[in-house]
């Protein structure tokens, strides 16, 4: 008896420690068990059991009474609740649908959106879900080497040596986390992709994930190699047109069919940085996309096609996706989608919106999003992407698109995506995913409530900081419409000196902010490259002239004086300077917003956010000193002297060289260049 009570005492103490130990592991998903509901589900299946176990464990309200029902006003994925007689009714006409259902009844109860046990007179219901996309896809940039392109949050979740033997927990996590925002693909491995995924040998361990991720609703696909009939197979050429080469994919298709018959598709990243595609053989782009959508066509399999291409010619690098795809308008099969950047040039704080998405009216688009934070600060900054999307979808009508990739910020680290905030755009993406007219508001507030146990007043605080985070982050890094001002390779501090001789210019941070005596800014007016042509007419002419344009955009578009007068009457040089001066100002108020919520979070996750914004502190003001004190040479023009001095010489700052190296350059005519 006595040893019976003294186990029961450990084994309490254990759960409570558990508890208390908040290591970021449980994301969003931290309700537990406090009483059982009775949940009714049409039949066992392997999704509809989640279903149920999910609502079991944790859902508090009134019965729930999962029906699989078509309805005219649902989509496959879409789901209707409302209470009817004591009871949660949930239809949808597929069990994924009611599985989303059931995470959406869970998100309801922990963003308090029910508020009594009893929810037949909530005013919540009745409610009727349907997702803005049908395919809503998270990439991964992984290597096989468990290597991550621009990860910043550990290893590659894939363990491909133990697969597919062995099967980390963590696969099914990830399955559940992404089911739990709607999230329904993921292409498992990095765009520069190993033609070695297609193996025989690699399929099977693609097929291991596939069987584990398909009851969450999630399905696989996979980069490939426009090579890979060379590389894996010896043929003597890639050419799409070529008839041994077509057999060689029909067939590597139909393998891979056979071992995951939901499979959805591949996704290509070709003549673009050194990867190989159709162009290498004199063909287009919409040659190579095709062939390999007919190879996937009879299993309704599909192809994501990247538009992110640009070389070292003449032509602004801003220009040349639009100059390269806008003339394959129409020529696609519709199983391909062109997978394009939401901004012309890569991932940018601030971008203007790549104007292919409104200048291919015949070719299906989706727009590819980066989570991972490779511009924003990488896992070091705390930066909420939200607004950044909501900006894009301002121009570009989400449902003009046919659907959505985000590059995943996840990998091994405990809490997934390294910084506790990371976990935000995760789940952001797969709320907008969902439902792109949520706000960024209400996506803040629910992911706070959700994540940490904070009163309203808390939440609001840091929903604030949150929603200011991402023009904090464009202020101190290149506010006005500057751009890749990065250093070299690892894009995460400042190097607008930056110039290697015998480099592609393009990759010089100079290409991009052409600072002399006379000015800064790139012209890409109708009196310099003219990419302001490439938008609808509208805003061509808005964005032509220094006066209209918008002035976050206005060193993108124009190449202006240092004493050009900004709407306020300051000059361009002071505006810059006081831009710089308020990203590095918010970073300090989120410092002290942060730490003022100390007793309000729990100690580990607190320590670790608290640590990275000092990170992030220290950032900002070497950004700020960096590019002020560089321009400056060039404007010889004080700083305002109400703003904080530079603390750094520019000559240290200059040979300040950072040890990372995660990026793996794919190709040798990177490497050549590649300090
Ligand atoms: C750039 C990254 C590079 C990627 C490339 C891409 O620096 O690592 O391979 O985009 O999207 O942002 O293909």
């Amino acid at each position: 008896m006595k040893y019976k009570a003294l186990s029961f005492f450990y084994i309490t103490l254990l759960f409570i420690t558990q508890m208390a130990a908040e290591d970021g592991s449980r994301l969003w998903l931290r309700q537990s068990t406090e009483k059982a509901t009775q949940v009714i589900a049409p039949h066992p299946s392997p999704t509809l059991d989640i279903a149920v176990n999910e609502l079991r464990q944790s859902w508090k309200g009134d019965p729930v009474l999962l029906t699989l029902k078509k309805d005219k006003a649902l989509k496959p994925d879409g789901f209707r609740i409302y209470a009817e007689n004591g009871k949660i009714r949930v239809i949808s006409p597929t069990e994924t649908g009611l599985l989303y259902a059931s995470y959406h009844l869970l998100r309801l109860q922990a963003t308090h959106k029910t508020t009594s046990q009893s929810f037949t007179h909530n005013t919540v219901f009745p409610l009727v879900s349907n997702p803005t996309y049908h395919l809503r896809i998270l990439n991964h940039w992984d290597n096989l080497d468990r290597t991550i392109e621009r990860g910043y949050a550990g290893q590659s979740l894939w363990n491909w040596e133990d697969l597919p033997h062995i099967l980390s927990d963590r696969y099914k996590d990830y399955a559940r986390a992404n089911a739990s925002i709607g999230i329904n693909g993921t292409v498992l491995n990095n765009v520069n992709a190993s033609p070695e995924i297609l193996s025989t040998d690699y399929l099977q361990k693609v097929k291991a994930l596939a069987d584990v991720f398909r009851s969450y609703g999630l399905r696989v696909y996979l980069s490939v190699n426009f090579a890979s009939p060379m590389a894996l197979d010896s043929l003597s050429t890639a050419d799409p047109l070529n008839k041994e080469v077509i057999r060689w994919w029909k067939s590597k298709v139909k393998e891979i069919y056979h071992l995951i018959p939901d499979f959805g598709g591949f996704l290509v990243k070709a003549n673009s940085e050194g990867q190989p595609g159709p162009c290498d053989f004199g063909r287009t782009h919409a040659d190579g996309a095709n062939m390999l959508a007919d190879a996937l066509k009879p299993y309704n399999g599909i192809v994501m096609w990247r538009a992110f291409v640009y070389s070292p010619s003449d032509a602004d690098r801003a220009k040349q996706a639009y100059l390269e795809f806008k003339p394959l308008d129409g020529q696609f099969r519709d199983n391909v989608i062109v997978q394009v950047k939401n901004g012309p040039v890569d991932f940018q704080p601030r971008e203007p919106y790549s104007p292919l998405f409104t200048a291919m009216a015949h070719t299906p688009l989706m727009v590819e999003f980066q989570i991972t934070q490779e511009y924003l600060g990488h896992s070091n900054h705390l930066a909420y992407l939200s607004p950044m999307w909501k900006e894009f979808f301002q121009f570009v009508p989400p449902h003009s698109l046919k659907a959505i990739a985000g590059v995943a910020n996840i990998g091994t680290d405990v809490n997934w995506c390294g910084h506790s905030f990371g976990q935000a755009n995760w789940y952001t993406f797969g709320r907008l995913a969902w439902d792109s007219s949520l706000s960024s508001e209400v996506i803040a507030d629910e992911w706070l409530q959700q994540t940490f146990d904070l009163g309203e007043s808390e939440v609001l605080k840091v929903r604030d900081l949150m929603l200011q985070s991402r023009e904090a982050v464009v202020d101190y890094m290149m506010p006005l419409g500057l751009h890749h001002l990065f250093a070299w390779g690892h894009h995460y501090g400042p190097e607008p000196w930056c110039d290697i001789p015998g480099a592609r210019p393009d990759w010089m941070p100079s290409y991009y902010h052409k600072a002399d005596k006379n000015g800064i800014g790139f012209n890409r007016s109708s009196t310099g490259s003219h990419a302001t042509a490439q938008y609808p007419e509208e805003l061509a002419n808005q964005y032509d002239h220094p006066d209209t344009c918008p002035e976050h955009y206005l060193l993108w578009f124009h190449h202006l004086p240092w004493t050009y007068q900004m709407k306020n009457g300051q000059t361009l040089w002071e505006k810059l300077c006081r831009h710089y001066d308020h990203g590095v100002q918010q970073v300090k108020e989120f410092q002290k917003t942060w730490d003022s919520l100390e007793e309000h979070i729990d100690a580990a996750r607190f320590k670790e956010v608290q640590s990275r914004l000092k990170t992030q502190m220290r950032d900002a003001v070497w950004w700020k000193d960096a590019c002020l004190l560089y321009f400056q040479q060039f404007s010889g023009m004080p700083i305002p002297y109400d703003l904080e001095r530079p603390i750094h010489e520019l000559e240290e700052l200059k040979q300040i060289q950072l040890p990372i190296n995660n990026y793996e350059c794919p190709t040798g005519e990177l490497l050549n260049t590649k300090r």
